[in-house]
């Protein structure tokens, strides 16, 4: 363990100093978020009423769209000259949304991820490939600040460009590789492809994640690379890569409940439901001092589990993650709202109102096929007007979600019409 005494607190010792920091945190946001304040009028609340852990349940939700609503930075508890960095997702509009960090927040993050990798058995003498995306998402800067951390050596490659991949894996004699789990999947098959023996290269662990993945396609990938794989969870909001690690136990990840605490609700009522339920899962922040979130709604279904693991980690695991409340997709380790396809295809003059998302995942790559509608006008038209229609909304989707699909136009009512609710995504991907 990076941080024996912290990572084995007993349970009461950190019930303690969870306590000490949730209540820095409330006061935090109650004096520098405008939103937190009126939150708190509107039910009558106090900082000073949240007198134990067990008040934590008194305070107000954050959902998605108050991130939205405050956009650009109107959460954010720090003044903007105290933010050393800002990160983005997309949003279901066009804007997306921000988070920021202090340098402080910096550098909790790097102690957090460099936690992450020494469960996956990563030191100094370790040389790490960070095959996430760089850039606003967060998991290539995440990893690779908590790699330099740790004092490995790191492999700023970001994602794509396979063969190059491969070719410096062997060359820097990599021995953890972290990416999304189908790229990891992908990778491995390529490597086949061109006769790269993985299996007795020095690659030993991969820290995978961003993206739901299964027990069957851990398997494979530690097969095909003769490595130990184990899933990392997070999202952008609450900090990004490291909320939670899988130990070598391979049981669950440990939510990092140093920084934040994690609960279970019921996503229908939003009553706090007890360890080993299924439901909803809500994170609070307890250090940051940029963007502080009380109890963010993350849409992620799972099950919290309070079972000592083996590891001797005191920290509560979570399940891998089963599913969302909501429609969000995750294609290429990118999330993808169809409601933002539905806006491009409505505001495009060409198309009609109906069409259907096919999202597949063939030899380990995601693909995305938009079924889109056209009149019957369009379609009688010449082929040429029909092609510049496809390229036009395959522009414009690439610009919206960063990844590119397959456009398909097709004659009217082909589509087929619901009487309930539509169907707008076929999701084919096995995992
Ligand atoms: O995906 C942060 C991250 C980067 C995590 C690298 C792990 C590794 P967002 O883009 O904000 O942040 O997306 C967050 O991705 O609410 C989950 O639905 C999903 N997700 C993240 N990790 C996992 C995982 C990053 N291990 C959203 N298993 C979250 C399943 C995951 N889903």
């Amino acid at each position: 363990m990076l941080h024996p005494e912290i990572e084995g607190m007993s349970r009461e010792e950190l019930r303690k100093l969870q306590y000490e920091r949730l209540i820095k945190t409330v006061n935090r946001c109650y004096e520098n978020v405008p939103f937190y304040k009126a939150k708190f009028k509107e039910m009558g609340l106090e900082p000073g009423d949240i007198k134990s852990l067990d008040d934590l349940k008194l305070l107000p939700f954050t959902v998605k769209q108050d991130l939205r609503d405050n956009y650009p930075f109107g959460l954010f508890a720090a003044p903007r000259e105290d933010v050393v960095r800002v990160h983005a997702s997309s949003g279901t509009t066009g804007k997306p949304t921000v988070v920021g960090y202090t340098q402080n927040d910096i550098n909790s993050w790097a102690d957090l991820i460099a936690r992450c990798i020494a469960m996956a058995g990563g030191d100094k003498d370790d040389v790490v490939q960070v095959g996430y995306g760089y850039g606003l998402f967060t998991g290539g800067l995440g990893v690779h600040y908590g790699a330099e951390r740790l004092g490995a050596t790191v492999i700023p490659i970001s994602g794509g460009n396979t063969s190059r991949q491969l070719m410096l894996m062997q060359d820097f004699a990599t021995t953890i590789l972290c990416c999304t789990p189908s790229y990891a999947l992908f990778l491995s098959e390529e490597a086949r492809e061109e006769g790269i023996d993985l299996v007795n290269s020095k690659l030993k662990a991969g820290i995978f994640g961003a993206e739901p993945w299964s027990e069957n396609m851990r398997k494979e990938i530690e097969n095909n690379m003769g490595i130990k794989a184990l899933n990392i969870y997070g999202l952008s909001e609450v900090m990004g890569p490291g909320v939670s690690m899988e130990c070598e136990c391979q049981s669950g990840m440990h939510v990092m409940e140093d920084y934040f605490i994690p609960e279970i609700i019921d996503p229908e009522t939003g009553e706090q439901l007890p360890y080993g339920s299924k439901g909803e899962l809500v994170f609070t922040t307890i250090t940051k001092e940029a963007f502080p979130l009380l109890r963010y709604r993350t849409r992620d279904i799972s099950v919290l589990r309070e079972e000592k693991c083996e590891c001797g980690r005191t920290f509560v695991r979570m399940d891998r993650v089963m599913g969302r409340t909501d429609d969000m997709l995750i294609i290429r380790g990118v999330n993808v709202f169809p409601s933002q396809i539905e806006s491009v295809l409505l505001e495009n003059g060409d198309t009609e109102p109906h069409y259907l998302l096919v999202v597949d995942r063939k030899d380990n790559l995601d693909s995305l096929e938009v079924l889109v509608e056209v009149s019957d006008k369009m379609f009688s038209d010449e082929v040429r007007k029909l092609e510049e229609v496809e390229k036009k909304l395959r522009h414009e989707i690439a610009s919206v979600l960063g990844i590119s699909a397959k456009i398909k136009l097709v004659e009217p009512k082909t589509i087929p019409r619901s009487e309930g609710k539509a169907t707008r995504v076929i999701d084919k991907r096995k995992l």
